[in-house]
């Protein structure tokens, strides 16, 4: 049943499963652990666990503010990280590279920063129909607080952005356009180096919320020549608590801080202060350190196997999956086809509530995630409460899926449907 190119990745990823200790667990004995949840968090490979245990263990200082040893070698392994994170998605600089907490952060980072200093009463910002509530909630307060005017591209029946709308709304002259690279629950990789493109033409900026798409592709910054990027760490193999937003530098130069107190500061008086430079300006406080110094761990690891390989092979998974999944009687798959898509499934099954899909092959050592993903309008749109997700990483085999359709098929013969 498998594909040629799948036998000969299945071989490679064999030595790369060892690499991940949580996949040896059984949930309950004889039930292996089956993770296919990356899509909410990915599971951590030695390298990055040994790092940070290495790091507490030998070189915990805080950072950008001791003389000491112990502090600057604290604050060289944090810069070094930042410094592969940009060369990760090739910024021009690594001063371009602001650490925040995750995507949600970085999003409201421009929201608030960006957005309250250039965005005035009755401009447009252009968002998609598909966004999770990440890159919904923080322009829904701006809009609130300011007076801005949401616009959104709406999702095709196929679970595509509608091209033909976008360009008619880019004549309303948006000030900002904010999507997503790939959408967490259709999967959807959406055409972003051409939308920015037309936006650009438009005079708009773009924020590209790459929240599912840096974890599992190739993104290059300049040649997308986007504006804005959000993305987390702990969907790509690191931690939790660290994420990134990367911004042309111009517009970093020119955005006044976003929280204010230690490291992001020159010169304080009692009446004022004179902001630090980017990328620190925008990193007040002690940042997480030992979590950015995981997290260009990660990013070794991932290049290390390659992004190219590490698209190949979850498209591989995805393909086998929807053909899979989507022959069981019953179920529907939402989301364009698998050549449009990343490594995330989503499906009903008549008759079952997707809660009770979750927790059947649970079970079965399955770990999937039920429920509306963060992205109720989308569900609203798609006229459903919740569906079944199954998102595939590097760590994932056809023989997980294999056992993931074994469960459903559990599933239809406990509800006799
Ligand atoms: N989606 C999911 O299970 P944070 O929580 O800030 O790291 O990421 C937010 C976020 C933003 N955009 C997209 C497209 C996302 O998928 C997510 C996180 C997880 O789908 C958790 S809700």
């Amino acid at each position: 049943m498998e594909t040629q190119t799948s036998v000969e990745l299945n071989k490679d990823l064999k030595d790369l499963r060892a690499d991940f200790p949580v996949l040896e667990r059984q949930v309950k004995p004889g039930v292996p652990l089956i993770y296919l949840d990356s899509a909410a968090t990915s599971q951590k490979p030695l390298a990055v666990i040994e790092t940070m245990d290495e790091f507490y263990r030998m070189s915990n200082a805080n950072i950008h503010r001791g003389i000491h040893f112990l502090a600057e070698e604290a604050t060289l392994m944090y810069e070094k990280s930042r410094a592969r994170i940009a060369h990760f998605i090739n910024s021009p600089s690594s001063k371009q590279i602001v650490f925040t907490r995750n995507t949600t952060e970085a999003i409201n980072l421009v929201a608030y920063s960006w957005g309250r200093t250039f965005l005035k009463e009755g401009d447009t910002i252009l968002l998609t129909e598909m966004e999770h509530h990440s890159n919904l909630v923080p322009w829904q307060i701006l809009s609130a607080a300011i007076g801005t005017k949401l616009e959104f591209i709406p999702v095709t029946p196929d679970g595509l952005l509608d091209l033909e709308v976008f360009h008619n709304l880019l004549d309303l002259h948006p000030k900002l356009v904010s999507f997503t690279h790939m959408s967490n629950v259709l999967g959807t990789i959406n055409p972003a180096k051409q939308m920015i493109s037309d936006a650009h033409q438009t005079g708009a900026l773009v924020l590209l919320d790459g929240a599912q798409s840096v974890p599992h592709f190739g993104v290059d910054v300049q040649d997308l020549d986007v504006d804005f990027l959000a993305f987390s760490g702990h969907k790509m193999c690191g931690p939790t608590g660290i994420g990134v937003l990367y911004a042309k530098r111009e517009l970093l130069e020119k955005m006044p801080p976003f929280l204010g107190g230690g490291d992001m500061i020159k010169r304080v008086h009692l009446r004022e202060f004179t902001a630090n430079e980017i990328p620190y300006k925008f990193e007040a406080g002690t940042p997480a350190i030992a979590e950015a110094i995981g997290l260009g761990a990660a990013v070794t690891y991932l290049n290390s196997i390659g992004m190219e390989p590490i698209a190949k092979h979850e498209q591989n998974l995805v393909q086998y999956a929807i053909d899979q999944i989507g022959s069981i009687e019953g179920v529907t798959i939402y989301g364009p086809t698998p050549e449009q898509k990343g490594g995330v499934v989503s499906f009903t099954l008549d008759g079952v509530h997707p809660h009770d899909i979750a927790q059947i092959l649970d079970d079965h050592g399955i770990a999937i995630r039920a429920g509306h993903h963060c992205a109720m309008p989308l569900h609203d749109k798609l006229q459903l409460n919740a569906t079944a997700r199954a998102s595939f990483y590097i760590y994932n085999n056809l023989n997980e899926i294999d056992h993931l359709v074994e469960a459903i098929y559990n599933v239809k013969n406990i509800f006799g449907v």
